[in-house]
């Protein structure tokens, strides 16, 4: 290992290779500190030649990449795993490794390969409306470029702050603007990435992976960094749509907010994010984030609508109100709606769905279960839920928040109570949710976390069409084993 580590100083840099423990544990350890795993360094190349490099000492080493953008993940993909996976599968569901392990082992820990220096961002195409950016970039950066340009990137989520271009490509982000622009990767025109022997392939020029033949860029879509380390990604970019109003208000749980949607979405075309979260939620985020209640009233759950409307003609401000409150008048809103038309009114409205996910780790180690479900089943599986975690929670005091991206399906079950290892309560909503025809994930990916369940809503060809793929670009197994693809 001692030879890897000067292997990889010398391709980028002594100073970023960082073997101290306490900082290697900081990047090994994920977002909810549900997972924490071992890895012997972090390699932080500057380029995409640099990945090549460093790809390539690492299968020289026989040494396993586990590609780290914004480190923002919930499946536990963006760590290694608390012991060391053989040979590019395997499916084990490591939790807080015991001290001896990290001596035993030390010899063939992972490498955590992070994109933090990939940060290049070139100058909007206007023509062909996208823009190239590396792998590094936060969304939060990308957003502020395209904005600059009077123009907007569709993928944007809480976690804008840190997660990555190359990150959300990799787990195929969604957020809080699927139902208007899409997923991560139906904004992908074209990635560069690193293959696992170190070749790198590069389609960046704005003519897509090829227009003919296999198209490389969808394949990694969703890869989760188990087929190439992306360098860098076209992602496309939409005309700009003023925000005229965010509106907030109660619905009688997830069912009723389903159709609620469907009224809004038949009525508003310019609809561009529908949020759901129910009451344990709201009291949550408001009791942690110190917010006043939003509404008057309670309510089982609550459904925040964003809209988009035009540039006031006046100029006076530069959105107009008007266009929307107008139409709002035919939805039978309660009386108690909120109807924010202000920037910051928005975004306190905002606050109370976007700030829930930090509210929840405030108050314990949750297990988060995101699962797809027909919208139509929504009511359904939420009726079953509360039972279904009951059963299987040790203790039996578990309290559980459903919130997420309602026009989708996107659902995000946080419980809270069973221990961080017992995955009894994970394994019984996702195959709740298979039971409802629904996916066992959504938008956060399969990382490690659930690639036990994957035939729970795969079939065995789909599955084995995976494996084979995998075989084939990744031979020895060095990238991110362990993650998304089941051991046969
Ligand atoms: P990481 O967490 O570093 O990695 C995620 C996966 O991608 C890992 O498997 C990793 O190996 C791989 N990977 C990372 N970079 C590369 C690369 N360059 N090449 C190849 N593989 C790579 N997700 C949503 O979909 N929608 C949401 O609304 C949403 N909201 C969130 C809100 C909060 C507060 C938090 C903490 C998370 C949220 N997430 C959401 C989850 C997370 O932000 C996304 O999964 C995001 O795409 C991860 O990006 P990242 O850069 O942090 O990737
Ligand atoms: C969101 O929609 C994210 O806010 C995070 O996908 C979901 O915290 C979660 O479970
Ligand atoms: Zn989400």
């Amino acid at each position: 290992m001692r030879n890897l580590v000067a292997d990889l100083g010398a391709i980028v840099g002594q100073g970023h290779v960082l073997v101290e423990p306490d900082v290697v544990a900081g990047y090994a350890t994920d977002w909810t500190r549900r997972y924490v795993g071992l890895a012997s360094c972090v390699v932080r190349p500057g380029s995409a030649a640099e990945v090549a490099a460093a790809v390539l000492a690492c299968a020289e080493h026989g040494v396993a990449v586990v590609p780290q953008g914004g480190n923002t993940g919930l499946v536990a993909g963006s760590v290694p795993a608390a012991a060391p996976v053989a040979g590019g599968s395997g499916g084990s569901h490591p939790l807080h490794p015991p001290p001896t392990t990290r001596a035993s082992t030390a010899g063939e820990l992972p490498v955590i390969l992070s994109t933090g220096r990939l940060t290049d961002l070139g100058v909007v195409d206007r023509a062909a409306g996208s823009v190239v950016a590396g792998a590094g970039v936060t969304i939060a950066a990308l957003h502020a470029h395209a904005e600059a340009a009077g123009l907007r990137y569709g993928v944007d989520l809480a976690s804008r702050g840190s997660a990555t271009v190359g990150g959300t490509v990799a787990t195929n982000a969604g957020g809080i603007h699927t139902i208007r622009y899409g997923p991560t990767r139906a904004q992908l025109a074209g990635v560069a990435a690193v293959l696992a022997d170190g070749s790198i392939v590069d389609a960046l020029n704005g003519v897509g992976n090829g227009p003919a033949g296999y198209d490389l860029g969808q394949l990694l879509a969703g890869s989760e960094g188990t087929l190439a380390v992306i360098t860098a990604a076209r992602l496309r970019l939409w005309p700009a749509e003023p925000v005229a109003a965010v509106l907030f208000t109660g619905v009688e749980g997830i069912g009723p907010g389903a159709e609620f949607y469907r009224r809004l979405r038949d009525r508003l075309p310019g609809l561009l994010a529908a949020e759901y979260l129910d009451a344990a939620g709201l009291d949550l985020v408001c009791r942690v984030g110190g917010l006043p209640r939003p509404l008057p009233s309670s309510s089982a759950g609550y459904l925040l609508a964003e809209l988009a409307g035009p540039v006031d003609p006046g100029g006076r401000s530069p959105i107009s109100p008007r266009f929307d409150l107008d139409q709002l008048a035919d939805l039978d809103l309660p009386t108690d709606t909120a109807v924010a038309t202000s920037r910051a009114d928005q975004a306190s409205l905002w606050a109370y769905r976007e700030r829930l996910t930090e509210a929840i780790a405030t108050a314990g180690v949750p297990h988060k279960i995101d699962v797809a479900i027909p919208v139509g089943e929504l009511g359904a599986f939420r009726a079953e839920l509360d039972d279904v975690v009951l059963a299987a929670s040790t203790p039996s005091a578990a309290s559980v928040i459903v919130f997420g991206h309602i026009g989708v399906g996107n659902l995000h079950v946080n419980v809270l109570g069973p221990d961080p290892a017992d995955t009894s309560v994970d394994d019984a909503v996702a195959r709740l949710a298979a039971a409802h025809g629904g996916s066992v994930a959504a938008e956060h990916g399969i990382g490690r976390a659930k690639v036990g369940w994957l035939a729970w809503s795969r079939s065995a060809a789909e599955i084995s069409a995976m494996r084979a793929i995998k075989a084939a670009l990744d031979p020895q197994g060095l990238l991110n084993p362990g993650v998304l693809v089941p051991a046969p």
